[in-house]
């Protein structure tokens, strides 16, 4: 590891060297000269009218220079904002809040303190509301009507959505031996990345160009809505994401707080910075999950999977600002028949307005794959448990088969390739699944309350979007640019369209140039998250960015590869057809010795070489890549818990995890994402939801209520690893950011409720607290 690979392999990541160091930079490091600060006034309501605001204390705060109200928005237009739904929410609210913790004013002020302090100052007359907090409430006939905002609006329904064959679905249940059905609810939860967001805004009031300094994970989609807002042309608009310290989906939608430093910097004619605080960042922006869902699998007694049936309820809170493509407003839920055979399925989706934070598609997610991976792997141990079948055995028998592939599955996903038996196999062996039942055998003779779960889970995602002709977001399609250019001296600049947030793109897109040029990784400068300097694309989310950009960044070396070919061709005054290319050089076939590395191309390219008419001189190449299809990562993941009967408390022992995401370009970063996602998956089953209370107060406005996996939760997570490449990505890559997130908390929740089975619990929803374990085998008056 010490090594640099000239291409593929693990190495260390180039950018350690100056998060290690402490010299990061991030949003909240940028410091501009005159700079102000601004802070956000939220409500303390989740469902209240505005009576009146009254900002003349604040104003005559002495270190205050603005306060911007819904009120100043609405006079500039700017009052309400799209969503990335198609919706709208509002800014600073003018009428009503929607929401405890939503935006109402904004103070400007020279310093931070101030700001917060002259926040104090602003008097709201607020009546409130009965609230909306259940989904379900939310659609009872006399529910208060959230969204009145919208003439003619009189309930909080937003959408319904289907997929699959509903008469065929029907059928094959019809003829079912078995038919397992289990209601479960995927709580709502936070990405809670360690950085919160935030935006240093700079109207620049002589050029009139913005400059937007912001934690974002899509800055060119974030500039272009911008530019529709403002009414300002792209290029006066500059986006710069810096550093980001986690974004796990949080950083995708555009929030109030920015625009609000946008609108300050006009008003103020100086660079306005706004950076939210933790209680902030947990009760405003983008929120995970809320799905409730009902599952149903038609089956043959032995096991035979036939069908799958499922209806959600999705709680989007008060303004559909959900990040997904267009057609898709359950996201990529539609992939939940999951990695088995099965002859129909159906599902259909109604989405609700809620007195809750807007959001839902965030926290590693791959829009909303997890919550359909959850379904989909609790319904199969649902039906274990109804034919006392082992879990393993029951998937092993209804895995989709190698030669399936690529396999088009009954909601019309085209599943790319895959080996899933493989991936299962080792998993149980790599865990001794059979030992591990035997000592469960065991245990449950001895009796005691020290009882041992086994829970599997195996689950197939579906990520990198486009095609754009089937994927946008606000109308923009799902394609990405990069550029590669080759300076004289052979090094070599990479500019890209996705933006890091703590996954590794400086090394790991160098890593896919020095394969296919044969560059040193540290010869390779990746460029990305300012719209001044880079290509225009739509950023990183679904993890997309390697099944995209990826792509993009082969097809670009290639090209460039393919120019250099001809510059050789000239300076070795050969054809190019009788040219062969090893990693770093072409050489003339047959007389290797006769060769010129990209090097020597780089600096003859530049120079007067006469090249054959019609070719360019200089080393670059640009492109749009534009994915034919999603790639198909999957996983088999097995999880070990012991369960105090008495105490409920869960201890995780063992956690194997074997991941497929194709090629891999750096297997220790591939690691470190799997690791990540396996601590979330333990923190959502096991810890982890965002509650309110019936007045729609929220309860997890800190780390000490909103609980984050440590490693004392964790237990040392063992790695194992198939490789089925993509056939239709250059390198035969698939994305793998979110696989552990999407993969885990069934394999937690399965575990723990294998160990239950003995006491007849067949569901509990997450997360399983000792409390909840504790009444799921007890029973509380406390739960209801
Ligand atoms: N990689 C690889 N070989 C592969 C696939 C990926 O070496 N076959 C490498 C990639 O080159 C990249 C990393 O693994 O360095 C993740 O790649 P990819 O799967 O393409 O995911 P993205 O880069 O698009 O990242 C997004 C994804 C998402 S959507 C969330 S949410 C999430 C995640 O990544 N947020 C993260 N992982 C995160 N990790 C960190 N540290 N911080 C976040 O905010
Ligand atoms: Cu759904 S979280 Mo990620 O796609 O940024």
């Amino acid at each position: 590891m010490t090594t640099t690979p000239m291409g593929y392999g693990s190495m260390h990541r180039k950018e350690d060297a100056r998060f290690l160091r402490g010299r990061g930079n991030y949003v909240d490091d940028i410091a501009l000269p005159g700079m102000l600060h601004g802070a956000v006034l939220r409500s303390p309501f989740a469902h209240a009218r505005i009576v009146s605001v009254d900002t003349s204390a604040a104003e005559a705060h002495p270190k205050v220079r603005a306060v911007i109200t819904g009120e100043t928005l609405a006079g500039l237009d700017l009052a309400w904002m799209p969503t990335l739904s198609h919706d709208v929410q509002a800014v600073l609210a003018t009428d009503k809040v929607r929401f405890q913790g939503q935006e109402v004013a904004f103070v400007v002020a020279e310093d931070r303190y101030s700001a917060r302090d002259a926040l104090e100052l602003i008097d709201v007359d607020y009546e409130a509301l009965p609230p909306v907090v259940d989904a379900r409430r939310a659609l009872e006939p006399d529910a208060p009507v959230i969204r009145d905002d919208v003439e003619g609006r009189t309930d909080n329904h937003i959408f319904d959505w289907e997929t699959g064959d509903k008469q065929a679905t029907d059928d094959v249940f019809a003829r079912a031996d078995v038919v397992a059905v289990q209601d479960m609810l995927y709580p709502r939860v936070h990405p809670a990345p360690m950085e919160t967001c935030g935006a240093v805004a700079d109207m620049d009031p002589v050029t009139g160009k913005l400059t937007v300094y912001t934690t974002t994970q899509a800055p060119h989609a974030h500039r272009t809505i911008y530019a529709l807002v403002a009414g300002l042309p792209e290029h006066k608009i500059r986006v710069v994401s810096p550093d980001i310290g986690g974004g796990f989906g949080n950083k995708v939608g555009i929030y109030p707080g920015y625009v609000c430093a946008v609108v300050g910097s006009i008003v103020t004619g100086k660079p306005v910075k706004w950076v939210e605080d933790r209680s902030e960042n947990l009760m405003s922006t983008s929120f995970a999950r809320d799905y409730h869902m009902r599952g149903e699998l038609a089956s043959t007694k032995d096991g035979k999977l036939l069908g799958i049936r499922v209806k959600v309820l999705a709680d989007h809170g008060a303004f559909n600002g959900t990040a997904q493509p267009t057609k898709f407003p359950a996201g990529f839920f539609g992939v939940f028949t999951g990695s088995y055979d099965i002859e129909a399925a159906h599902c259909e989706v109604t989405g609700v307005y809620t007195n809750k934070a807007p959001g839902g598609v965030a926290y590693a997610c791959s829009f909303r794959i997890t919550e359909a991976v959850y379904l989909v792997e609790r319904m199969m141990d649902v039906l274990a448990f109804d034919l006392d079948l082992d879990p393993a055995e029951l998937r092993m028998k209804n895995l989709l088969r190698p030669e399936q592939f690529p396999y088009e599955s009954k909601t019309g996903w085209e599943y790319d390739s895959g080996d899933y038996p493989r991936a299962l196999r080792k998993a149980l062996e790599l865990v001794h699944y059979d030992e591990l039942r035997a000592e469960q055998a065991k245990r449950r003779e001895a009796g005691g309350e020290n009882l041992l779960g086994i829970g599997v889970s195996f689950f197939t995602e579906a990520v990198g979007a486009g095609p754009r002709k089937h994927m946008d977001i606000l109308g923009l399609g799902m394609a990405d640019g990069a550029e590669l250019r080759v300076h004289p001296t052979g090094k070599a600049v990479l500019r890209l369209s996705c933006q890091t947030q703590g996954q590794g793109h400086e090394t790991t897109f160098a890593q896919i140039v020095a394969e296919e040029l044969g560059i040193s990784p540290d010869d390779i400068d990746v460029v990305h998250g300012d719209t001044d300097q880079t290509p225009f694309g739509l950023g990183t989310y679904g993890s997309r960015s390697t099944p995209v950009s990826g792509a993009a960044t082969a097809v670009v070396a290639r090209r460039v590869r393919d120019r250099a070919k001809i510059v050789a061709s000239a300076m070795l005054e050969v054809s190019p057809d009788d040219l062969e290319w090893e990693k770093g050089r072409w050489f003339v076939k047959g007389d290797p010795e006769a060769g010129k590395s990209i090097q020597d191309i780089a600096m003859a390219a530049h120079s007067s070489l006469e090249l054959p008419e019609g070719v360019e001189g200089h080393l670059d190449a640009s492109c749009v890549y534009n994915p034919p299809n999603l790639t198909y990562p999957f996983g088999a993941y097995v999880c070990v818990v012991d369960v105090d009967a008495g105490t409920g408390q869960v201890r995780v022992r063992d956690f194997v995890a074997v991941d497929d995401c194709g090629v891999r370009i750096n297997p220790m970063i591939v690691e470190g994402q799997v690791h990540g996602g396996l601590a979330d998956g333990v923190g959502m089953a096991l810890m982890q939801v965002m509650a309110f209370d019936e007045d729609g107060n929220h309860l997890g406005g800190s780390f000490m209520d909103y609980l984050l996996p440590t490693s004392m939760e964790c237990p040392s997570w063992r790695l194992g690893e198939t490789v089925t490449p993509s056939p239709h990505h250059p390198i035969g890559a698939k994305g793998v950011g979110e696989s552990a997130t999407v993969g885990s908390p069934a394999a937690v929740v399965n575990a723990v409720l294998d160990a239950l089975k003995p006491y007849g619990v067949r569901h509990a929803d997450m997360p399983l607290t000792p409390a909840a374990v504790w009444s799921a085998l007890h029973g509380s008056p406390l739960r209801t």
